[in-house]
This record gives structure tokens, sequence and C-alpha cells, in this order.
């Protein structure tokens, strides 16, 4: 094991890492930007080190100065979290050169997965059902005019190097494809550097379907239920649950049985998750696989009474897993992402925390790096707070989230626990009758009838 781990994130989830490896008894060590100076993570960890200036290139995404940082304070491993540099192959494979150990799988799969377009390709060859689509990447408008006539409309321009919903473009007739092609290309090469598309048949009416998998380096895989991720605006998740409404057992194990095969073809080593998308006839189709921990990961934990965090320090250094092949989960779980932005309008609302009352009780678990007095900084991802809960039943898990929404306070930013509130007493909401334009399509129907 490990003697100490450096944590190369900052908010909520540095959080999580600091509280798992010291309960693996791990000396942590914290990096920081100037705005963080104060903040929890740089408070709580054994030692910390100044990696830059407010600006996320200049710290939290400096592979040079989080490195020396891991070099002064002779750390042994670097949990990257989610964001930042978490997917990003080269630092991985720069922690591997530097003799510290990357916590999460190795460059190699990370860079296969990375490319959306062969990971496709790969999960293919690993029996994973795909939707109809390219092979590989489509060279240009000719050949995506030919390729579109055999897929048939609508479909969706992907780009290879995204992600998480950047640079798509759906496309619904043929006359629009040769402009949305470029759109799209352009696009991609601005936010990724690279222009290289990829389509797919576009899914209507789909759900949002992730799998939680750990693999260990003696070869075993072990797939977690589903967690349902549809209630989302722009491509940013806002409430998750587990189990998913919509998924029977049968379906859970014929897909977990999947991951597990998929996950042991590409010789995964590590804690990942496979995004999917699940159509009216509940057949699901591989989209990509997140080698990061996720933000959700907690709703998982949950309803199995796990940690996946220590878990994924321990597969790091090369121990075997420590759970039972044949887990269950119990009960439901709900997730809240508060964001520090305003619940109508979505403008970001960061600034200084003046009052903070935390939800707690049975069943509820609030992740944050939150406290009163504390200053949120304009410059990182605005979530503030993940409000958990746990339940018998998804009707209970509701009504408990909606008691643990009452009672938090948060004076001095605006928060979105307004907008958690009317997805919580939504009826198509309760009934879970909704897919991934449930939101957009219940904000639009907000405004219109303010509008009247
Ligand atoms: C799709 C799709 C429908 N059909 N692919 C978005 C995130 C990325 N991992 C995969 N995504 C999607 N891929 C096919 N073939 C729908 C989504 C999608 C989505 C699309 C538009 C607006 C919101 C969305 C939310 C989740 C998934």
């Amino acid at each position: 094991m490990f003697s100490k781990i450096l944590i190369a994130n900052r908010g909520e989830i540095a959080l999580r890492i600091i509280r798992s490896a010291k309960e693996l008894g791990l000396k942590t060590v914290a990096v920081y930007s100037e705005p963080d100076r104060n903040a929890l993570h740089t408070m709580l960890a054994d030692e910390k080190v100044c990696i830059g200036p407010a600006k996320a290139a200049e710290s939290y995404l400096s592979i040079p100065n989080i490195l020396s940082a891991a070099e002064i304070t002779k750390a042994d491993a670097i949990h990257p979290g989610y964001g930042f540099l978490a997917e990003n192959p080269r630092f991985a494979e720069i922690c591997e050169t530097s003799g510290i150990t990357f916590i999460g799988p190795s460059a190699e799969v990370m860079s296969l997965m990375g490319d959306k377009s062969r990971a496709r390709q790969e999960m293919k060859k690993a029996k994973l059902p795909i939707t109809p689509g390219s092979d590989t990447i489509v060279a240009d408008i000719d050949e995506a005019k030919r390729l579109g006539k055999k897929i048939k409309y609508p479909l969706i321009l992907k780009a290879a190097s995204g992600g998480g919903g950047k640079g798509m473009r759906i496309v619904r007739a043929p006359a629009t494809l040769e402009e949305q092609f470029s759109i799209a290309q352009y696009e991609s090469k601005a936010a990724f550097g690279d222009p290289s598309l990829y389509m797919e048949k576009y899914i209507e009416g789909a759900r949002h379907i992730e799998i939680q998998v750990i693999r260990d380096a003696q070869g075993r895989s072990l797939a977690f239920g589903e967690r349902e991720c549809s209630i989302q605006r722009k491509h940013q998740k806002v409430i998750e649950e587990t189990p998913s409404t919509f998924i029977d057992e049968k379906t859970r194990r014929r897909i977990t049985k999947a991951v597990e095969d998929a996950t042991s073809f590409i010789d995964y080593q590590s804690l990942g998750t496979f995004e999917f998308l699940v159509d009216e006839q509940k057949n699901f189709y591989f989209m990509e696989v997140n080698t990061r921990v996720q933000v959700e990961h907690t709703i998982t934990e949950m309803t199995y009474g796990i940690d996946l965090i220590k878990e994924q320090i321990r597969l790091a250094a090369g121990e075997k897993l420590s759970l039972p092949q044949d887990l269950r989960m119990q009960g439901h779980s709900m997730e809240c992402r508060i964001n520090a932005e305003d619940a109508e309008t979505f403008i970001p609302s960061p600034g200084k925390i003046e009052f903070l009352v935390l939800p707690g009780g049975q069943g509820i678990r609030v992740d944050t790096a939150a406290y009163e007095g504390w200053i949120i900084p304009p410059d990182y991802d605005s979530l503030v707070a993940k409000i958990v809960a746990v339940a018998p039943s998804r009707k209970e898990v509701i009504n408990k989230m909606r008691t643990a929404l009452e009672m938090t306070t948060i004076v001095g930013i605006k928060t979105n626990i307004p907008l958690h509130m009317s997805i919580l007493a939504n009826s198509d909401f309760k009934k879970g009758r909704y897919d991934i334009q449930f939101l957009e399509s219940m904000l639009d129907k907000q405004i219109s009838k303010r509008k009247i």
C-alpha cells in the first residue's frame, strides 16, 4: 500500500478522497491555487502545496506544477478526482514514468477510451451493442452523405475527441447535413484541437443509464446496478438515482454481465463507468467509458454500503478487490447537485457563504467543501454540495430529499435548490416517467407559462 497520496483536485471531491485516504491510514497532500488558500481541502490534508494562481491552466491543470508538488512531498501516488487532469493520458503516462502511481487505469486504456470512435470500435469487438453508425471517423462530407443514406435520419455527429456531449450535432434531414457537418468539425477543432467526427443513428426518447465497474490487477471484474442520469440540462447532470424505474432485473443482469466482460476484454484495471443510451424498447447502446471516478458515484455507495474511492486506491496499489462478487443493492438512492447559480437563469453565483445549514439524519449524506465564511471563487465549476439520500423505496427517498432540501439554508449565494424542488414535485418525475429531454422541456413549459 502507498504511504502518501497527493490529491490533484479541489472542492468536495478532494475532501472525499482525503477522507478515504485517511481511513486507509495514508498521509495526504493537498495542492491548491491562490484563491483556494482557505479551502477545506487545503486545511484538512496533512500537507499542502500552492501550485499557482486562480486560472486552472496555471494550477490544477499544470502537469509540471503538480508533479513538482508530488516530488517535493515524496508522495507515491496521485489521485486526480474528476475533471481537470483526470482523463488526460499524457498526465497518467508522465506520472508512471516519474515513478508515481496514477490512481486510475493505464495511460494506454485511457487514451483508447478517450478516442470515442475507437472506443466504439473496441466495444463492438467486446460484443457490447452499439447504435448503427460509422465504424471509424467520417473523412469528409461526401462520406457523411453516403453514410447518412445508409444509417437513415435522424442522425448525430459526434467529436472523436469529445465526450460528455460537447461537439455533438443532431441532423434531422439530409438537407442540413452539409452545414451541420462543418459546424461540428469547427466546434470540435476549437474545443479539442481535433476536428474528427463520427456518426451514429440518433436515438429518440432515450434514457441515459450508466454502469459502475471495478476490476483488479488479478482480473476480477465487478459491475454494479445502474445509475439513471437522464435528468440533465446542457449535458450537466442535475439529479441522479439508482436503481432506474425503467430497468427490470433481467435487463440489469444482462447489462452488468456485458460490462464485466467488456472491462476484461480491454484489460481495464481500475474503477470506471460505462455510459449507455436505453431506447423505449429497452435496447441498450454503448456510448462511452468514463475512466475517472464520477460525481454521482455516491448513489452507488449508498445502495451497496461500500466505499468506491477506497477500493480504487487499493486497486491502484495492486491489491485485490475486497468486495464479494454477489453484492446486492438495497433500497433506492438519489443525488441532487446543489450548484451556486441562479435557479432560473443558470447564471453562476460565486461569492461568500454568509450562513449555512446543511441537512442530516438517517439516510442523508452531504458531500461538500463549503463552510460559513468560505468565498466560492468564480474560477471553477459551480458545484457546492451533493445532497444524497437513501431509503427503502423511491417514494420514500423523494420525500426524504424534499425534506432535506427544505431544511437546507444557504445564504450569500444563489443556488439551484428551487429547481430541485420543482423537479421533485413534478408528476411525471414522481412516476419515474422521464427521458433525456425531460428537464429541458419542463423548463420550456415553465417559461411559456410565465409569458402567458
Ligand atoms: C446519443 C444520443 C442519441 N443518439 N447518441 C450525450 C452524451 C454522450 N456521452 C452521448 N450523448 C448522446 N448520444 C445517439 N446515437 C443522445 C445523447 C444525449 C443527449 C443528446 C442531446 C441532448 C441531451 C442529451 C443528453 C444525454 C445524452
